[in-house]
């Protein structure tokens, strides 16, 4: 790989080896981390950066939250793991402590987000077998071009990006794919008896931060309940404050009838996800029919308390709105040749380089990187911008500074 911006020879070291021993699914920004605080990241070199990712939204309470970090110690000292086949004294105070927090009668804890993502297309077949009385095998599940939900085999089964599924085949069928944002697509789709949910990111992420029209959400929801069809948001990248509310779907008061959260869940420290539905949906599985080795574990469930806790007691979500509009106003009013286009809600944004040159984005995370910046490009002309939510205006001036002289200097 040939970098027009090299890193030191120490650092180096580090890309080499991972580039001989792990396997090659990702392509990172030449920068070696080690230590995070806050809003900042530090590489092996000393050198200090604002972090514009967040671990893609894991950290929206900062690196190394203290209070977050001091729940994972003690409880690591105490008790991590018991799995399902034993009661821990923790999962009772989580699970009455998040559906309480989102008004659900019931979680179903798991790790990663896809797991969860799994989790609520299983509950939303059987809820469709059970209750609404689809025949057997027959349930549909009606999802949006250009999703990003995760990367097992069923959930990009329904992926419309190449890339994530091009020679994984054969795939799970059961999925009807309908444009985002379109509602008379998603009219015509719900007109099929056999459709269970509709399962759909409140902003899409992956595809660049994609905002849907203001109503778009409400009305989708309205219309799945008229047609006894579940409505799932994935929240997993827009929940936890990152959007300036602490769902997505607050802007549009929408209460998904499937809640699926992770990520930020544990404040970016161990893999926790949560589905959050009530009992009609959530009783349709029994012992013995889905479950997972970690989910719900005394140790996640003792971070994820502290990590829901500290976006409220630090305000996370208003922040989120107030630096949001800051960030965006800034970089409007740079009125740079090379920006397309800003969008985005609270801290998750997103600006689209409109340069001839292709690599731009690339070129331009480099330079950004080079000021104490860090940032990813996604589909070549799209950068997405997500500090941590503890962020505050004069950082985020000092950032617009960053962009501004990274943009001069490409241009
Ligand atoms: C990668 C993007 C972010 C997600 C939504 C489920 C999952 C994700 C809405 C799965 C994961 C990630 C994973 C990451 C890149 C990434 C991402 F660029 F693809 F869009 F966040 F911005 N639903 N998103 O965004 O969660 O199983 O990974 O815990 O490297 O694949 P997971």
């Amino acid at each position: 790989m040939v970098h027009n911006n090299p890193i030191s020879d120490f650092a180096n070291q580090y890309l080499e080896r991972e580039e001989q021993y792990g396997a090659h699914n990702y392509h990172p920004l030449p920068v070696v981390l080690n230590r995070g605080e806050g809003v900042n990241v530090w590489d092996v070199d000393g050198k200090k950066y604002f972090d514009f990712l967040s671990g893609y939204s894991a950290l929206n309470q900062g690196h190394c939250h203290p209070r977050i970090i001091a729940s994972l110690i003690e409880q690591a000292q105490k008790l991590t793991l018991t799995s399902r086949a034993f009661h821990s004294d923790v999962l009772g105070e989580y699970a009455e402590y998040i559906t309480e927090y989102f008004g659900y009668d019931k979680v179903l804890p798991m790790n990663t987000g896809v797991e969860a993502v799994e989790t609520a297309l299983k509950l939303a077949r059987r809820w469709g077998y059970q209750v609404k009385g689809i025949a057997d095998s027959k349930a549909k599940i009606i999802v949006c071009r250009n999703n990003f939900h995760g990367r097992t085999i069923s959930v990009i089964s329904f992926s419309t990006d190449d890339g994530a599924r091009n020679e994984f085949g054969p795939f799970t069928p059961g999925y009807t794919i309908i444009p985002y944002n379109d509602l008379d697509a998603l009219k015509t789709a719900l007109q099929d008896k056999n459709v269970a949910a509709f399962l759909v990111e409140p902003i899409q992420g992956e595809a660049g931060v994609i905002v849907p029209d203001e109503g778009y959400l409400q009305k989708a929801a309205a219309m799945c309940n008229a047609a006894n069809v579940l409505f799932v948001a994935d929240e997993i990248q827009t929940g936890l404050a990152r959007t300036g509310k602490m769902l997505a779907c607050d802007f549009e008061d929408v209460k998904p009838d499937i809640l699926i959260l992770g990520k930020a869940l544990s404040g970016g420290t161990i893999p926790v996800s949560a589905v959050l539905a009530n009992n009609d949906i959530m009783l349709t599985i029994k012992p013995g029919e889905h479950g997972s080795t970690y989910g719900g574990n005394p140790l996640a469930c003792k971070v994820a308390i502290t990590a829901l806790q500290v976006l409220k007691d630090e305000a996370m979500a208003e922040n989120s709105a107030v630096q949001g509009l800051r960030f965006r106003k800034g970089i409007q009013e740079m009125k740079h040749g090379n920006i397309g286009l800003v969008r985005g809600k609270g801290l998750l944004n997103a600006i689209v380089i409109d340069h001839p040159v292709e690599n731009t984005a690339w070129d331009l995370c480099l330079a950004m990187k080079d000021r104490g910046l860090l940032a990813k490009p996604t589909h070549g002309d799209k950068i997405r911008f997500a500090p941590p939510l503890l962020i505050t205006g004069t950082q985020i001036d000092d950032c617009l500074e960053i962009i501004y002289q990274s943009l001069q200097s490409i241009s």
